[in-house]
């Protein structure tokens, strides 16, 4: 079998190209090139493997010049390419594993490599078990103790892959599956079905006739590094990015049965079993079972339905009160992605984003959104080109001028304005109070205790133009642990504030998580589920918020952007401390008409 190679595979091999270059020291832009063509692949929306069998100009991508074009083409035939395996012969594999490490970048890593031949995690705790790193250039006493914990830490945590990476892989697999002699339906299940952030393994379900070959075949696919096991029915293998995909074969007759019990979560499969027993049922994988005689099996709808419940979407399966809701006939009805009419946190080229103004206002009004907020950064994250108050003024002119010229979309003026570390905002009041909606937002001083880091965010919603707190725990996926706040008091302050807080769909951050949003629609407070687009292909990160929203029990009312821009206006407003909109905005009045057309 010729598994198609997912861009996420890709970037991976050009990310730990990037790395070890890194190590030897190579050209900075060259080691740039490889870290922006690993991004571009990441975020591309279309399949790279796809567009190499079309015969389609890769040079044509963002970022992606012949030499990388014809790399890609490359790893799309071999799974890997020439480069990496010279570079890993230089430096042993799995190397990049220690950059995981705080305080070990490339050049570090490299000294202890060179110093005292430590390849590898394994080693690496070693020797700072032997006190042999204090005696490394650079490295002290205390640089020890600090690596010798999180390796520790490191080589405990399970591994766990981002949904939107793991997703990537599983669609990718799961549509050649589907080509296969015998298969019927090829799905996905675990906690991959159920949208959690985070995914330990890929489990992956066909319903097969009998004879069909795809055991074989899955186990044959060039993304395969090993494969642990392989039965009639089951599979289990690892693919070259190190994630495990468990895979079952079963009859059409007990799709919906196995389909259930697959998806899980154990918790959730623990309480329907036990649900049944009461009633003088057996559930299992196969199917229903009053005695010896099977009476629901087919579909995961009619094991529900024979269990006395409605359909519980696997969002909510994890025994967190769905089943007694269900039982309750009290299931909340979860926002879906159709229902945003608009995102309140993009980004263009005046800051980092890739995309300019009029680029980002098409192709929201492609996703048929009426209105789009563009927050670009503050002068205080320079990194970023963040605004000073003077660009943010030129902004908010460009911006009212192009809501006159266009129509069918209307740009809200924000600003994704820095809490500086005493809670006060990177900007003064005078340009702030010409905005639409003020997002604050923390990007540094992450290691406050929680009184002070809670106190700042408190300080800053108190701020007379406070909107919206974006990513308001911080969290990086895999990077960084969210930083310490009293959640709860910084949700009834914004209750109390009037202010909302944001569900950031970026697939790395996904910040609030699940049960904060929970926690969240209890104090009454909206989330705004945004992009934080930096592109115009950042929009499709938004399906993960929804993803995340639906588990934290959201319907769409608890959503501020499902609001129509007629609805919106007056909670921004009151945000900002004005009592009401006196003069609508022109453009604002001409969206109103033309969404109806839409
Ligand atoms: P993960 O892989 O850690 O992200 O989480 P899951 O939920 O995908 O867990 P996994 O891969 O171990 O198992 C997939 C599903 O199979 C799980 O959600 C429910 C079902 N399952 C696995 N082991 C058991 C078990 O011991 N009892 C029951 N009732 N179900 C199980
Ligand atoms: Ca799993
Ligand atoms: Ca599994």
């Amino acid at each position: 079998m010729n598994m198609p190679i997912a861009n996420a595979d890709i970037a991976a091999v050009f990310d730990e190209i990037a790395d070890l270059l890194d190590m030897q020291g190579a050209n900075v832009f060259r080691i740039r090139a490889y870290r922006n063509a690993a991004r571009t692949l990441a975020n591309l929306e279309r399949s790279a493997n796809e567009m190499v069998e079309r015969g389609e100009d890769l040079d044509a991508l963002p970022g992606i010049g012949p030499d990388l074009a014809s790399k890609i083409t490359e790893i799309v035939a071999t799974g890997t390419c020439a480069l990496l395996k010279r570079l890993s012969r230089e430096l042993p594999a799995g190397i990049t594993a220690l950059l995981k490490i705080p305080g070990l970048g490339p050049r570090r890593v490299r000294l202890l490599h060179d110093e005292l031949g430590i390849g590898t995690l394994e080693q690496l705790r070693a020797a700072a078990r032997d006190g042999r790193i204090s005696g490394v250039h650079g490295f002290g006493a205390k640089m020890q103790r600090q690596i010798l914990d999180a390796v520790q830490s490191q080589l405990q945590q399970e591994r766990r892959v981002k949904l939107s990476a793991a997703m990537q892989l599983a669609d990718a697999i799961l549509a050649e599956l589907a080509g296969m002699p015998g298969v019927k339906q090829a799905v996905a299940a675990g906690s991959l079905r159920r949208q959690r952030d985070t995914v330990g393994d890929l489990d992956l379900l066909v319903a097969v006739e009998r004879g069909s070959p795809v055991m074989e075949r899955f186990t044959h696919g060039n993304q395969v590094a090993r494969v642990l096991m392989r039965g009639n029915t089951r599979a289990s293998v690892v693919l070259r990015s190190g994630l495990q995909v468990d895979l079952r074969a079963v009859p059409a007759a007990s799709f919906g049965a196995a389909w259930l019990y697959f998806t899980g979560s154990k918790a959730h499969n623990i309480a329907l079993r036990k649900l049944a027993q009461s009633a003088g049922l057996k559930l299992n994988e196969y199917g229903l079972y009053r005695g010896r005689r099977r009476i629901a099996s087919n579909t995961e709808k009619s094991v529900y339905a024979a269990l006395g419940l409605p359909f519980i979407t696997p969002e909510l399966r994890e025994n967190l009160g769905e089943i007694e809701a269900a039982q309750a006939r009290t299931l909340p009805a979860l926002v879906t992605l159709s229902d945003l009419r608009g995102d309140l946190h993009a980004h263009t080229r005046e800051s980092d984003g890739r995309d300019t103004l009029e680029v980002m206002a098409l192709a929201a009004r492609r996703r048929g959104f009426e209105y789009l907020a563009i927050t670009e950064h503050s002068a205080h994250l320079s990194v970023a080109r963040g605004l000073d108050a003077e660009r943010l003024a030129r902004q908010i002119d460009a911006i009212d001028a192009l809501n006159r010229r266009l129509e069918g979309i209307t740009l809200l003026k924000g600003i994704e304005v820095d809490i500086l570390e005493d809670g006060r905002l990177d900007l003064p009041d005078t340009v702030l109070e010409r905005l639409d909606l003020v997002v604050g937002a923390v990007h540094d001083y992450f290691d406050l205790t929680r009184e002070r880091q809670t106190e700042r965010l408190l300080r800053a919603m108190d701020h007379p133009h406070f909107s919206l707190l974006a990513h308001p725990t911080g969290r990086l996926l895999d990077e960084r642990r969210p930083y310490d706040i009293d959640l709860p008091r910084v949700l009834r302050k914004a209750r109390e504030r009037g202010c909302f807080v944001e569900l950031n769909a970026q697939p790395e951050r996904l910040d609030l998580d699940d049960l904060a949003c929970r926690m969240t629609r209890d104090e009454g407070v909206l989330v705004a589920i945004d992009s934080d687009a930096h592109g115009i292909g950042d929009f499709d990160h938004l399906r993960f918020g929804i993803g995340q929203a639906r588990r934290g029990w959201l319907r769409a009312a608890d959503v501020l952007n499902t609001r129509p821009l007629a609805e919106l206006w007056p909670l921004l407003d009151a945000t900002m401390g004005r009592r009401s909109r006196s003069i609508r905005p022109p453009s604002a009045a001409r969206a109103d008409q033309t969404s109806n057309i839409r």
